[in-house]
């Protein structure tokens, strides 16, 4: 049904075609349909008030937009951009979170009218940090890339936060910024602003590699060769830059026929057999071995591979959570506070091997950290991580020197089947009994670590706000049944879900950021919701309200792209990470903070007015309720919720939680 616009009915075009003759005749009187047109719109706002409803339109707006337009050349061969399509297809890639911009609008126009939309399909993205996150939620369910378009300087900007979480989590996104490059042939005005001779420089700290194609040829060349950087292990951001010219350049090879290289992966690099045997032979004759894990299980291969090791041993995990890497439920999986008493340590693509090893305390006597060793003296320590390979200089996530005394500069997946076999071969029978015996004592462990962890949930169990440990189980008691994927963030609810869900599929939680910055959450979860979509996997979000503020209209594009998704807000109203920053120095000064005016010290807290989530959520089109303060309120909310996810459509609910 056609809307009834309820807005004075003027014709814009005969407005402007008024105002086109005015202006080039005086460029002050306006004509009868000018007059009659703003005499319409000023009514509106009170007798005698001659406000005009709209900027009167520039001659020359005024001209482009009511003169016939003139035809315009045709292109004569198909444009570059056309190739760039064919291109992009032979990689398989299924979508492209943009935002549209002038500066790649051959290639745009290209893909939804040559390419079909199809093989990317575009997802119009409110922001490029969300459309980067989108892709980089979605490869951690997926375990394939998406394609971003950029804008130039301005768009790769905002990209540029999501682009180095992706590179400090080990994800491959790739990037590909338009760039109006030719100076001589660049549009003046806007689009020089948005262009620069280098713009992949602004992320070359935090890519795996870039590129600027000067010919079609080329274009296909960096394409393929980015794709397959991006995914040989360690995975990592490409950023492609993209000329405008090129893009409209009429597809022609000077000579030679375009062709595309096959893309053929490139194996991931495995440890050296010496180092393996090495590292074998440690832990088989260990009477304590720990596997510490962070980012060791690329593909669900990989935890099989590591239970396999695991029980090799009966040796203790310890998951780091940055990805899925162990099942929760194991017997061997345990918390980290086992590394204390191991004499033999393995961890595999750590992002922090210092920090595993070594405790450091804020606030010592200096202001300065205070540190202490986290294992016994003579612990041997085993490395193996892929991000070995890939270090730059500049920013810091390489973490603190630790030495190590077998590290291998290895994919960890990779080297598993080799280090298991030599495990295997490396275990005297003699201690296949202590082995058994070890296992059964960790075993027992875990039974009283999970009784002490229920006890520990059940505390304020009736509070308002509600306890994030409530909130998890009530949640948790709408989902069970289902095959259920995590696909938010639990770090800053004491973890409740990690430690009381029984997590075990790779799609059970995606671990978190990767370099912590604030805004990766809420698009990150609509994008992994997306590769969950048409699995029959729900997708289930746990959601803090600070993230959520930094660019919401995510929200609108998973309502405008039908992506299902229960997203359950953890609102604390606040920053609360910083309100203990600040807290905490607030103590150490022996200051009050804020003189206790507000929930947290001033620059801390979102209240005042409090923000309504559901609304906002609602205005994008999801189904919405909260912010719910009640406990006894969660279950037949969340039921709803429920259900109205499972029909297809994303879901809000908002809850008034404790801080942590
Ligand atoms: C881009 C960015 N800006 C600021 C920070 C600092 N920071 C760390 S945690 C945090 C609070 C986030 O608030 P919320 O998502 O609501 O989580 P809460 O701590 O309240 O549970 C902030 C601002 C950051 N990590 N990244
Ligand atoms: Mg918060």
């Amino acid at each position: 049904m056609a809307r009834k616009d309820p807005r004075p009915q003027v014709n814009r075009r005969k407005f402007l075609a008024g105002v086109a003759v005015a202006g080039a005749a005086t460029a002050v009187s306006p004509s009868p349909d000018v007059a009659n047109a703003a005499t319409t719109a000023t009514s509106l706002t009170g007798p005698g008030r001659a406000m005009p409803s709209a900027q009167r339109p520039s001659a020359h707006v005024a001209a482009v937009e009511t003169a016939t337009p003139q035809a315009l050349p045709r292109a004569q061969t198909p444009d570059g951009s056309d190739f760039m399509v064919d291109v992009i297809k032979t990689l398989n890639i299924d979508y492209l979170p943009s935002n549209p911009a002038s500066s790649f609008r051959g290639l745009h126009e290209s893909l939804i009218n040559y390419g079909k939309n199809t093989k990317p399909e575009f997802l119009t993205c409110t922001h490029e940090e969300s459309a980067v996150a989108m892709s980089h939620g979605y490869f951690k369910v997926a375990g394939k890339p998406l394609l971003t378009l950029c804008h130039g300087t301005v768009g790769l900007q905002h990209a540029s936060m999501a682009i180095y979480n992706a590179w400090c989590d080990r994800v491959p996104v790739i990037v590909v910024g338009g760039n109006e490059l030719d100076a001589a042939k660049r549009p003046p005005g806007v689009p020089t602003f948005h262009s620069a001779q280098d713009i992949n420089a602004l992320v070359r700290d935090f890519t795996k590699w870039d590129d600027t194609p000067v010919s079609l040829q080329h274009f296909a060349q960096s394409m393929v060769r980015a794709y397959k950087i991006a995914m040989t292990p360690p995975h990592g951001p490409v950023a492609i830059s993209l000329d405008a010219g090129l893009q409209q350049e009429p597809n022609h090879s000077n000579g030679e026929r375009l062709y595309i290289p096959r893309y053929v992966p490139t194996s991931p690099p495995a440890g050296d057999y010496g180092a393996v045997r090495e590292a074998a032979r440690m832990l088989a004759n260990a009477e304590r071995p720990v596997i510490v894990v962070d980012r060791a299980a690329r593909t669900p291969n990989g935890i099989k591979l590591l239970i396999e090791l695991a029980e090799a041993l009966q040796a203790a995990v310890v998951d780091q959570g940055g990805r899925m890497n162990f099942p929760k439920t194991h017997h061997l999986s345990r918390p980290a506070t086992v590394i204390g008493q191991a004499d033999v340590i393995i961890g595999m693509e750590l992002s922090d091997y210092w920090a595993t090893v070594n405790a450091w305390i804020d606030n010592g006597e200096h202001g300065h950290g205070l540190q202490e060793s986290r294992i016994k003296q003579g612990t041997k320590l085993i490395s193996i991580s892929s991000v070995d390979l890939n270090t730059k200089a500049n920013y810091q996530d390489f973490q603190r020197f630790q030495v190590v005394d077998v590290q291998m500069a290895a994919d960890a997946e990779a080297t598993l089947p080799a280090l298991i076999e030599a495990v295997k071969a490396a275990i005297p029978a003699s201690a296949k009994a202590a082995i058994e015996k070890r296992g059964e004592a960790l075993r027992k462990a875990k039974v009283e670590g999970r009784e002490r962890t229920l006890a520990t949930a059940a505390i304020a169990w009736d509070a308002s706000p509600i306890s994030t440990a409530r909130l998890t189980m009530e949640l948790w008691a709408q989902i069970k049944d289902l095959d259920w994927s995590f696909v938010g963030s639990d770090r800053q609810m004491s973890n409740w879900a990690s430690r009381l869900w029984p997590m075990e599929k790779h799609y059970h939680h995606l671990g978190g950021p990767g370099g912590y910055g604030v805004g990766y959450s809420l698009p990150a979860s609509v994008g992994a919701a997306l590769a969950n979509r048409g699995t029959g996997r729900f997708s289930v979000s746990l959601q803090t309200d600070g993230d959520f503020m930094y660019a919401p209209g995510v929200l609108w594009t998973a309502a405008h792209h039908q992506i299902p998704l229960l997203s359950v807000m953890h609102n604390n109203r606040g920053y609360h990470q910083e309100v203990m920053h600040v807290q905490r120095l607030s103590n150490r000064r022996d200051r009050v903070a804020s003189l206790g005016k507000t929930l947290g010290p001033i620059g801390t807290s979102i209240e005042a007015p409090d923000i309504d989530y559901a609304k906002m959520a609602a205005s994008m089109g999801w189904w919405s309720a909260g912010p719910i303060k009640d406990p006894s309120e969660l279950a037949p909310t969340l039921k709803r919720a429920v259900e109205v996810v499972k029909s297809g459509q994303p879901a809000l609910v908002d809850v008034w939680t404790q801080p942590r």
